[in-house]
């Protein structure tokens, strides 16, 4: 029986194995990152990936070769020293002590390495006090106030006349205030939006082709009920709302997705497009989900991320979005 399952196991291994490796090219690994610290937050899962990879196909290995030399019952395990092929690390486990310290130091080491590997990621996106250097000093964020509910985000920008006042005076000490105080002073012409997330950047002249640059995004996360948790996969953003609390979330965009469409009298704003005439592209549409199972409807608490091609355009959608009836957009589909 003991060679059966060995067969079992192997075979097991070997289709994880392909599955790995398979994964990416079927569409079932993580999306393009579209912000400046998705690169770092990619290789730090990647390295966690490696590691715990490595110790499963290792001691899956080792239950083989186990279950093959002894499962069958034919063969005694030799009560003391190590079984024959595993000689060469020999004087590394021959005895329990030693084993023992082995995995206990190994999994030490690696824990500690990865408790160091993370610190510089982890305080770009959440130290308050990286904030405006990860921002940029004298970039003015677009400021947005995002609560959520069962089962919706609800999206409160300053009005686009004041959003430009800020642009236009980025260092201004007034306007610094005035965004951090965002969450805590409505204004009446606050524009309010349900599950859209719109942000900008601006194309820039590089060394040596057109690039394009992502406008700071300053988040001030809220929610009105229970926990809830402001996900934006494309991103690597993750943040539970907390009720009770307003947390503050930033990223940069590093990437557009979104094209305005006139037809007639009515100007959209869709999602998922390089330009105008082309058709939608599903990679560039991107989610905001709900991350912590918040009540029955969780599952349709999903808004989208819209980034502006340019400044003027995010303000051009911000003006419409503050006209539209409500308060809210219906320009979106
Ligand atoms: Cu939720």
């Amino acid at each position: 029986m003991g060679k059966t399952w060995a067969v079992f196991f192997a075979v097991n291994m070997i289709a994880m194995a392909a599955l790995c490796f398979a994964a990416p090219a079927m569409g079932m690994w993580m999306p393009e990152g579209v912000s400046t610290h998705a690169h770092d937050v990619d290789f730090l899962f990647d390295v966690i990936l490696w590691i715990t990879a490595f110790f499963f196909f290792l001691t899956e290995a080792i239950l083989v070769v186990f279950l093959w030399k002894y499962g069958c019952g034919c063969k005694e395990a030799p009560a003391t020293g190590v079984p024959g092929f595993l000689k060469p690390i020999a004087p590394l486990i021959d005895t329990p002590h030693k084993v023992e310290m082995a995995w206990t130091i190994v999994p030490a080491a690696i824990l500690l390495y990865i408790a160091f590997a993370q610190i510089g990621t982890w305080a770009n996106v959440k130290y308050q006090s990286r904030r405006q250097q990860f921002l940029g000093e004298d970039k003015t964020p677009v400021t947005i106030e995002v609560s959520a509910r069962q089962f919706e985000w609800r999206m409160r920008y300053p009005s686009a006349e004041r959003f430009r006042e800020w642009l236009k005076n980025p260092n201004d000490s007034e306007v610094k205030k005035d965004i951090d105080a965002f969450p805590r002073n409505p204004h009446a012409d606050d524009v309010h939006v349900v599950n859209e997330l719109h942000v900008f950047g601006e194309p820039v002249k590089g060394p040596d082709m057109d690039e394009w640059k992502g406008n700071p995004v300053l988040v001030y996360l809220s929610t009105r009920d229970v926990l809830h948790s402001f996900n934006l996969p494309q991103f690597r953003v993750k943040q539970d709302a907390v009720p009770g609390k307003t947390i503050p979330v930033w990223f940069v965009p590093t990437k557009p997705n979104t094209v305005k469409i006139e037809s007639g009298s009515s100007t959209m704003w869709l999602d998922g497009r390089r330009d105008a005439k082309g058709e939608p592209d599903r990679m560039l549409i991107w989610d905001i989900a709900c991350a912590e199972l918040c009540g029955w409807g969780h599952w349709r608490m999903i808004g989208r991320v819209y980034v502006h091609r340019t400044q003027d355009d995010f303000l051009e959608w911000l003006e419409q979005a503050g006209k539209s009836e409500h308060g809210r957009t219906a320009m979106t589909r």
